[in-house]
């Protein structure tokens, strides 16, 4: 059969229908699996699904790569070392517009949907919000149909996996591709060769010419694999690329004849470690030479990759920049900015000017975070010993920025000094979020405040010199996994009430508005929400086995475990409260039920004890028969997507806590307030702009404001100048070895570090914080204010799309049009 001109068409094997869904599964099951209903596992079953699936996206994705190819589209290219897509069947699912139906064919087939959807290994290549943020990304760019590519690491082994042991989070390796993947496909024949260490030398070429040679000390192959990423219910699947790396030579055989095993197979040990592992530490460098080898690695695979596309489309690459435009996540790809400078002087032989034309015009760059731990600077002799020439390139990049400022700034002598790609004060350092800003054509923080302060703080000198290279681009999330996938209940409601647009346009969601006037509305609202917390609650019995009521109310503090992100705080107030029930057991207080979640760095100690602390917290509260079950403590092992999916749909009370100018922007607060949970949190990141669209009435505000806190601090900041008797009966409990069974030294670190410098201001804002819970406690006793409230919050979270975020990148950084795509049939693809 012969699709009709433009109409979507599928053939037999990929055709939505539920029957063809049904026979796809099962033959995917014997023909792929090898494996009948008999001798099936649930994992034989969910590897059929997800085969089943990958057809139908397989469909899309030729499609698109046919309408890319055919158009020679321009792209984006989202360099990032981290992509924390979290589980694809589910979101799949939802993306082609099939769930409900898929989940009654198996249901029909006898089998349980949702066993099967938990089969899959959540691929957690990332660390946290900026990883997520990633992935969020190429879920809008292809829903926005906006031809892209991401480019990343295929780590063997990505963020660990968290148990708690005796209060302790404990470190297992993540696994995640035991059983296989099934949504990743293996592209051997565009492996490409990277090269590290070594020397460069000079020579003379075919024309005299005095040209530089890099002789390297090792070659690394990478071979990419892709995963298809569907857009929201269009046509289109671009593809996400990560690079594992590869030996050149399983075997070095002259060394295996001569007897030498272990030397023979070193060099593929070696080479392999390189895309081993995500490094753990979210918003803190190691400074480790594997981490500069796998951040290249990624860099130089994906930029060789980027010129062969060109090769195929027959363009020249003094179009680079026309063809590709280049997003920086971070600092960690920044290295791009030499790699191809050393690509378009050493390999192609173009002139520098051109090439640092053609690069200027190619990179953008995100930064992430202002907090200086997390800037990458790289000791010269190391980045000498990975990368030589890249030093020179570097060198000469400098050499030529320098005399730029010398002529802005005439005498400035130490404006030079601080915009200087190299730190020179003591021991020398590459210093990559300068590479980053010289090398590209705009710079962007991720919430309002964040790139006011980026332009007035850490990128001031940056500002003064090229200001129209800044601009602020708020994060957003989408609404698809964080909404339409996770919540069921809330997307069926807003289906009722409102249509489903909202899943693609999520400014729709205002037509809510009205509705939070409406007494039946309000009634149905809370249902919701009240189903998803007994769900949540089963979960955490089966997960915690601590039995929480459905009826408190559910506070969530899920994210990275940070000292900024005061998660001391949340548990000093929770003390408190306890204290206060201990006092006087007929205190007046709202049930609660204290939910925590998030990793921490493995070598953070203090974090470490801030885990130590909720853990050893709740042990004492959730045994204690005085508090009545009036409060609960839960610390929610392995916090990831996917468990991130079950709590946020669930959470009433959303805290934001960060000290204000720390958090650049926070996304989970954007998941938590579209879900329908309020916010307690300070005047930081995006919190700002939440709180500005949600209403300063639907909101919980505390605490200093960035500006004070800099003041307090410049000032001089003394902890206990802030001390209030409750502060000092909560650290006197810790102290006295009430919650670690007598031992008065074990949260000493913990406590003294408050008591004597508190770096992120928690005694400073214990009591508005302590005040500000009060009101919330307050506002939910009023049940009819609290569900209006709640349903302002998700009616007016439509700016925090991610979709509202890629619109602004495309119109004011890439310029890339987006590419309709129309299905193709096998047919219509000629051999
Ligand atoms: C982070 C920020 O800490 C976080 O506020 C932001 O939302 C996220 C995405 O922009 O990036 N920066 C780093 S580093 N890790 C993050 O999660």
């Amino acid at each position: 059969m012969k699709p009709v001109e433009n109409e979507p068409y599928e053939d037999e094997r990929t055709a939505l229908t539920k029957e063809a869904f049904k026979r796809a599964f099962l033959d995917n099951l014997f023909y792929v699996q090898g494996k009948f209903p008999a001798l099936a596992t649930q994992n034989d079953y969910y590897q059929a699904l997800a085969c089943a699936v990958r057809d139908r996206l397989l469909q899309r994705w030729i499609s698109t790569a046919a309408a890319y190819t055919k158009q020679g589209s321009r792209t984006v290219a989202y360099f990032s070392a981290e992509f924390l897509m979290g589980p694809h069947l589910g979101n799949n699912l939802i993306n082609l517009g099939i769930y409900a139906q898929v989940r009654e064919a198996i249901a029909e087939l006898g089998l349980d949907f949702d066993t099967l959807l938990r089969q899959e290994e959540e691929p957690g290549l990332g660390n946290g919000g900026l990883g997520r943020l990633a992935a969020c990304f190429i879920d809008s760019l292809a829903t926005l149909e906006i031809p892209s590519l991401g480019y990343g690491i295929r780590y063997e082994f990505g963020i660990f996996h968290q148990e708690i042991v005796d209060g302790w989070q404990m470190e297992r390796t993540d696994k995640w591709l035991r059983f296989g993947n099934p949504w990743e496909i293996l592209r051997p024949e565009w492996a490409v060769e990277v090269r590290l260490g070594g020397h460069t030398e000079q020579y003379r070429d075919e024309h005299e010419r005095l040209r530089i040679r890099w002789v390297p000390g090792k070659v690394v192959v990478g071979v990419p694999y892709d995963t298809p990423i569907l857009g929201y219910r269009n046509n289109t699947a671009n593809t996400l690329r990560l690079w594992k790396a590869e030996a050149p030579e399983s075997f070095d055989f002259s060394t295996f004849n001569r007897g030498d095993y272990g030397g023979a197979v070193r060099q593929k040990v070696w080479s392999e470690t390189l895309s081993k592992v995500l490094y753990p530490n979210d918003e803190q460098i190691q400074g480790k030479t594997l981490r500069l080898e796998q951040q290249y690695f990624f860099v130089s695979a994906s930029l060789q990759d980027m010129m062969r596309i060109m090769r195929v489309q027959k363009l020249p690459l003094e179009r680079f920049h026309e063809k590709f435009a280049v997003q920086l996540n971070d600092t960690h790809p920044a290295i791009a900015v030499a790699e191809l400078m050393r690509l378009l002087v050493d390999e192609h032989v173009l002139p520098w000017e051109q090439a640092w034309d053609i690069t200027c015009k190619t990179f953008s760059y995100t930064n992430h975070t202002l907090l200086p731990e997390a800037l990458e600077c790289w000791p010269l002799e190391l980045f000498k010993s990975v990368l030589p020439r890249h030093l020179d390139i570097i060198y000469e990049i400098n050499a030529r920025f320098l005399d730029e400022v010398r002529i802005r700034f005439y005498g400035d002598e130490s404006r030079l000094v601080r915009l200087s790609l190299i730190d020179e004060n003591g021991e020398r350092y590459v210093r990559m979020a300068h590479l980053a800003c010289v090398g590209s054509h705009t710079i962007n923080g991720v919430a309002e405040l964040h790139s006011e302060l980026l332009k007035h703080d850490v990128l001031k000198d940056f500002y003064e010199m090229w200001p129209h290279k800044f601009s602020n681009k708020t994060n957003g999330v989408t609404p698809r996994r964080w909404m339409a996938l996770s919540n069921p209940r809330l997307t069926n409601l807003l289906g009722d009430a409102i249509g489903d647009a909202w899943i693609k346009n999520l400014d729709e969601l205002i037509e809510l508005e009205p509705l939070a006037d409406d007494a039946a509305f309000r009634q149905r609202w809370r249902e919701i929400k009240h189903a998803n917390k007994v769900e949540f609650a089963a979960f955490v019995k089966e997960r915690n086995g601590i039995a929480i009521d459905p009826q408190s109310l559910f506070d969530v503090q899920v994210k990275r475990i940070h000292e900024y992100k005061r998660q001391h705080l949340n548990i000093l107030h929770v003390i408190a409260l306890y204290h206060r029930l201990r006092s006087d057991p007929n205190a007046d207080i709202q049930p609660r039920t204290f939910i925590f979640g998030g990793k921490a760095a493995p070598a953070y100690h203090l974090a470490k004890l801030i885990i130590k602390l909720i853990n050893s917290v709740a042990d004492v509260v959730n045994r204690d028969p005085a508090v009545n079950d009036r409060l609960k403590v839960v610390f929610l092992p392995n916090f990831n997507v996917t468990n991130g999916q079950r709590v946020y749909p669930a959470a009433e009370l959303s805290e934001q806590i960060s000290t204000a100018g720390k958090e650049a922007s926070g996304t989970g607060n954007m998941k938590f307030s579209m879900n329908g949970a309020l916010t307690i949190g300070t005047m930081d990141g995006a919190n700002i702009e939440i709180r500005q669209e949600v209403g300063a009435e639907n909101f919980f505000l505390f605490g200093l404001t960035a500006e004070q806190v800099a003041q307090t601090k410049a000032r001089g900041y003394r902890p206990l100048d802030h001390m209030t008797p409750e502060l000092q009966e909560v650290i006197s409990l810790i102290n006295s070895g009430f919650f670690s069974r007598g031992d008065t030294e074990l949260f000493r670190a913990l406590t003294d570090g408050l008591l004597w410098h508190d770096p992120y201001l928690v005694f400073a804002d214990f009591e508005s914080y302590s005040e500000c819970q009060l009101q919330v406690s307050k506002a939910y006793r009023d049940v009819d204010r609290w569900t209006r409230m709640s349903i302002l919050n998700t009616a007016r979270s439509g700016k925090f799309s991610s979709d509202r975020t890629i619109r602004e990148y495309g119109a004011d950084i890439w310029r890339a049009p987006s590419v309709p795509v129309r299905l193709l049939s096998q047919q219509d693809v000629k051999v």
